[in-house]
C-alpha cells in the first residue's frame, strides 16, 4: 500500500512539474522523451542531478529550489518505471506528428550562396543540440538551426548532395533543403530511433527503432509514412533493430537486429519488399560492408569474433578473431599493396586492426594511445585519423600511415578536451577535427602540413559530414 502510495505520489509530482515538456505520457513534447529505453544512456544519480540542477544550454531548469530531495529522487525513480500499458506508435500515431513546413519565400532550384554545395559540411552539435551548415572553401558558417533532441547516426543525404535528412535518438526525422538553407518537413517515426538510411535512389527514407520494434519506410519527398514493418523471426520473436544501412550495389537496404539471430535485408528498386533473411549463428551488430557490398563484418555480441556474412550465398563465410570490442560501423578502406585493407578501431582496447578483406584474416594491429571510437581518412591523404576517445589520451588524435601501417604523427587541438571524429574537404586537402565540449570547436588542418589553418567555436560538434565525400562513397568515410 505504501508502494502504491508513493507511487502516485511519485505520478502526481510528473505531472505537476514535468509533463507540460516531456508530455502526460513521457513520450516527450519540447523535451525528451522519458521512459527507460530513452534513459538507458543517463545512469539513474546523473538523472537525479539534471532534476535538480537543470541542463546547460536547454530548457531543462533545475527544480532543487521547488522540490525535496525526496521528491525529486521520486520523480527520476518514476521515469525509469516502464508505464503499465506498453506505449504505441504505429502508422496513425506516425502519420499524425507528421509537420511540413511552408518556406518564407519560393525555394530556388539553385543555391542561394556562391560556396561550392558540394563541399558544404553539416556539423551536429549535440551540446545545445542545432546544426551549422558550414562552406568547406572558406569555413564560414552559412546557416545555424535547432535539431530534435539527440541526433544519432550520420546525417544522410539525397543522391544529388541536395537534401540532408537528420535521425534523433527520440525518434524524429527530418529533412533539410541546403541549397535553400531551410526545413522541409519532419514525423516522429518511432519513440527510441538508432538511425536512419536513404535509399541511392532517393525515393525512401528507413529509420530502425529500438521502441517499438519497427523498421519505418518514409516517402524522401516529404517523410510520409509508407509503410511500418514490425521486426519479428519466423518463430514470431520480436526483435529491436540495431540499424539500418543503405546498400546501393544491391538495391536495398540491410538490417542488424539486437535480439534475434537474423539479418534483414529490404530491395527498394524496383519493387519495394518483400524482406529477405539471413540466419546468423549469433547476434550481430555494427555492420562494416566491403566495396560491392556483397560481405558485410558484423560484431558477434556472444563470442570475441566478428562474422563475416556474403549477403549473396546468404550464409557466413569467415569468421575473425577481433577481441577489443571492434566499432565496425567506423571501418575505412584503402589500398596497400595490390590488396584492399579494412582497418577498425577497437572500443576496449587500444588497437586499430588491418584486416585483409579478400582473405579475411587480421594483417596487423596498430598500438595506439587508447580505444578509440572513429577513424577517417580520405583518398587524397597518406593518413588515417584515429582518436583515444575512451582513454586518458582523449585530447590527441593519431595519424597512421596508411603506407607503412605504423602511427606517424599525432595533434593534440585542446589540452584536457576530447577531439574526436575528423572530416575531409572534397580535395582532402584539409582535415576538420572536433573538439567534443561544450565550449568545443572545429579545428581546420591543413592535413599534408598538420599546420592549423582555422578554429570556429561550436557546442560540442559530435561530427561533421561532407556533401561530396558521403554522396561518393568515398573510401575513407563511414556509409
Ligand atoms: Fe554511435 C554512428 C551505434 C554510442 C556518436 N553509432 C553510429 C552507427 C551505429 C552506432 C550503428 C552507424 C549508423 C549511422 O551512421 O547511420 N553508437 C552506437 C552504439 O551502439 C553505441 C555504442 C551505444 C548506443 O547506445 O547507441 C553508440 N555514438 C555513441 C555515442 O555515445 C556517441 C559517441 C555520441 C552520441 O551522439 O550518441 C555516438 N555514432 C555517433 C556518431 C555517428 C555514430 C557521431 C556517425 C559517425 C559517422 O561519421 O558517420
Amino acid at each position: 500500500m505504501a508502494a502504491l502510495g508513493m507511487t502516485l505520489a511519485a505520478a502526481a509530482l510528473y505531472a505537476a512539474n514535468c509533463a507540460v515538456c516531456h508530455g502526460p505520457d513521457r513520450l516527450g513534447l519540447s523535451g525528451p522523451a522519458l521512459l527507460p529505453e530513452n534513459l538507458e544512456r543517463l545512469k539513474r544519480p546523473a538523472a537525479v542531478k539534471v532534476i535538480a540542477d537543470g541542463r546547460m544550454a536547454t530548457r531543462m531548469q533545475g527544480f532543487a529550489g521547488k522540490l525535496s530531495p525526496e521528491e525529486i529522487r521520486a520523480i527520476a525513480d518514476w521515469i525509469y518505471t516502464s508505464p503499465a500499458l506498453e506505449p504505441q506508435w504505429r502508422m496513425q500515431e506516425i502519420r499524425a506528428s507528421r509537420r511540413s513546413f511552408a518556406p518564407a519565400r519560393p525555394d530556388s532550384d539553385k543555391p542561394v550562396f556562391d560556396a561550392d554545395p558540394l563541399n558544404l559540411f553539416i556539423v551536429v552539435e549535440t551540446g545545445d543540440h542545432h546544426a551549422t551548415i558550414l562552406d568547406g572553401d572558406r569555413f564560414v558558417p552559412l546557416a545555424r538551426f535547432p535539431t530534435h533532441y539527440a541526433l544519432h547516426g550520420g546525417p544522410k543525404f539525397s543522391p544529388d548532395g541536395r537534401y540532408v535528412y537528420f535521425g534523433s535518438r527520440d525518434g524524429w526525422v527530418s529533412k533539410y533543403d541546403l541549397w535553400n538553407l531551410r526545413m522541409i518537413a519532419e514525423v516522429r517515426a518511432g519513440i527510441n530511433m538508432r538511425n536512419i538510411a536513404v535509399s541511392s535512389d532517393g525515393r525512401w527514407v528507413m529509420a530502425a527503432n529500438y521502441l517499438p520494434h519497427t523498421l519505418v519506410a518514409l516517402d524522401a519527398r516529404d517523410l510520409s509514412p509508407v509503410k511500418v514493418i514490425e521486426v519479428r523471426d519466423a518463430k514470431g520473436e520480436s526483435s529491436r533493430v540495431s540499424a539500418v544501412y543503405d546498400a546501393a550495389p544491391r538495391q536495398g537496404f540491410v538490417a542488424a537486429l539486437k535480439d534475434v539471430k537474423e539479418i534483414w535485408e529490404i530491395p527498394y528498386g524496383p519493387v519495394f519488399g518483400p524482406v529477405r533473411t539471413i540466419e546468423t549463428d549469433d547476434y550481430l551488430d555494427d555492420f562494416f560492408f566491403d566495396r560491392g557490398y556483397h560481405n558485410l563484418l558484423g560484431a558477434s555480441r556472444g563470442a570475441q569474433t566478428s562474422e563475416v556474412v556474403n549477403l549473396d550465398v546468404r550464409r557466413r563465410i569467415a569468421s575473425i578473431d577481433l577481441p577489443g570490442m571492434p566499432h565496425l560501423g567506423s571501418g575505412i578502406t584503402w589500398d596497400w599493396n595490390g590488396r584492399t585493407v579494412l582497418a577498425t578501431p577497437n572500443l576496449r582496447t587500444g588497437l586499430i586492426s588491418i584486416i585483409d578483406t579478400g582473405t579475411w584474416k587480421v594483417m596487423k594491429q596498430i598500438k595506439t594511445l587508447g580505444p578509440g571510437f572513429f577513424l577517417r581518412s580520405h583518398e587524397n591523404t597518406p593518413y588515417a585519423w584515429a582518436d583515444n576517445f575512451n582513454s586518458p589520451y582523449r585530447d590527441t588524435m593519431q595519424l597512421i600511415d596508411k603506407r607503412t601501417l605504423e602511427v606517424a604523427k599525432s595533434v593534440t587541438p585542446a589540452p584536457g578536451k576530447t577531439a574526436a571524429h575528423v572530416e575531409f574537404t572534397r580535395d582532402g586537402r584539409y582535415a576538420l577535427v572536433s573538439v567534443w565540449d561544450m565550449d568545443g570547436a572545429i579545428v581546420v588542418y591543413d592535413a599534408k602540413t598538420l599546420e592549423e589553418i582555422k578554429r570556429l567555436p561550436m557546442n560540442k560538434p559530435s561530427g561533421k559530414y561532407n556533401v561530396y565525400n558521403k554522396i561518393t562513397r568515398s573510401d575513407g568515410t563511414s556509409h
